[in-house]
């Protein structure tokens, strides 16, 4: 067969194909999802990002990230330039609960709908988001104190590194470890400050304590297991031993508070599932298929004390 034959039969296949698609409409229109992240704050936050890149990858969907470096006016910026391009689904996990009606009353008149991730939002009207997917922050409050006052036997006195003030985890597990620790009236919060969430502000912050509590500090509860890490830096300098002379619980359980607990310097974590790529895209196609979906969507989660970290590692994920 000669080589013009050849060619000429491909662009016959080539055109009966692509006529073939577009008649069956089998050509499915790639769904395109904006999303703005809160930002890089904590490894938790990468584990959380990563998930949601892979997932869109996997599923073929068509994502536009933005990293909002933990500002509220990027988020807005980030939702306001989604709805000019007119995305199919919005998906953002809110730095603070508070100033999000304006533009999310602005997703809804374009008809986009709106998905939550990982942090809730304090909204009266609650159809501006079709659904929050993420943790009880709460209970992983309440799950802390529990486990604190068994350890401590009911008597302690406690610093708070809070995170990022004004937003869902920090209010709720703050909230849900104070509701515990009511119940016990010789275990006490002496000094509480926000670390932010990352590990520098949480060993600048430890140091304030140490200097100003030093000896009275028998327990610190910081609400990322990345505060944490930077206060036992502080602690060690300071000349005292984490996870000994101050016991520490966090929150999150990422690797290296397993690896600090190993190291015998943590003494418990309180998992907070990062891992929401795959039930916030099945959220997505579900909106798409114009399938119902429940307001909030709950993630499982555990709680990890250090007897059990040099087991559990291996199996981490994040
Ligand atoms: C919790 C998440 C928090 C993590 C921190 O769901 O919003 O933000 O606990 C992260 O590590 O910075």
């Amino acid at each position: 067969m000669s080589k013009r034959t050849v060619v000429l039969l491909l662009l016959v296949v080539l055109v009966l194909a692509s006529v073939f698609v577009s008649a069956t409409g089998a050509e499915k229109k790639k769904i395109v999802v904006g999303f703005a992240q809160v930002g890089a704050e904590s490894a938790w936050r990468m584990a959380n990002t990563e998930s949601i890149i892979s997932e869109a990858k996997k599923r073929g969907v068509e994502l536009i990230f933005v990293d909002c470096q933990q500002l509220q006016t990027n988020q807005i910026k980030a939702l306001r330039s989604f709805i000019e391009r007119k995305v199919d689904v919005i998906g953002f996990s809110p730095i603070v609960t508070t100033g999000w009606e304006e533009v999310l009353r602005e997703a809804k008149q374009a008809n986009i709908p709106v998905i939550l991730t990982d942090r809730g939002v304090d909204c009266a009207d609650d159809s501006l988001w079709v659904t929050l997917i993420g943790s009880d922050f709460v209970e992983e409050g309440r799950r802390a104190a529990r486990w604190l006052a068994e350890k401590m036997n009911g008597k302690a006195n406690i610093v708070e590194l809070q995170g990022t003030i004004g937003s869902a985890p920090t209010i709720d597990r703050k909230k849900g470890f104070e509701e515990v620790i009511a119940n016990y009236p010789e275990m006490k919060i002496i000094m509480s400050k926000t670390g932010d969430f990352t590990r520098s502000k949480g060993k600048e912050v430890m140091e304030e304590f140490l200097k100003a509590e030093g000896d009275r500090i028998d327990v610190l509860f910081s609400h990322n297991d990345d505060m944490a890490i930077g206060a036992i830096q502080a602690i060690e300098a300071y000349g005292l031993r984490p996870g000994v002379d101050i016991i520490i619980v966090s929150v999150d359980a990422i690797r290296a508070a397993f690896e600090a607990m190993i190291e015998g310097k943590l003494n418990c974590t309180v998992e907070c599932n990062p891992l929401l790529g795959r039930q916030f895209f099945d959220a997505v196609e579900a909106i798409m298929a114009g399938e119902p979906l429940p307001k909030r969507i709950i993630v499982e989660e555990g709680v990890f004390p250090q007897e059990v970290a040099r087991d559990v590692l291996p199996t981490r994920r994040y």
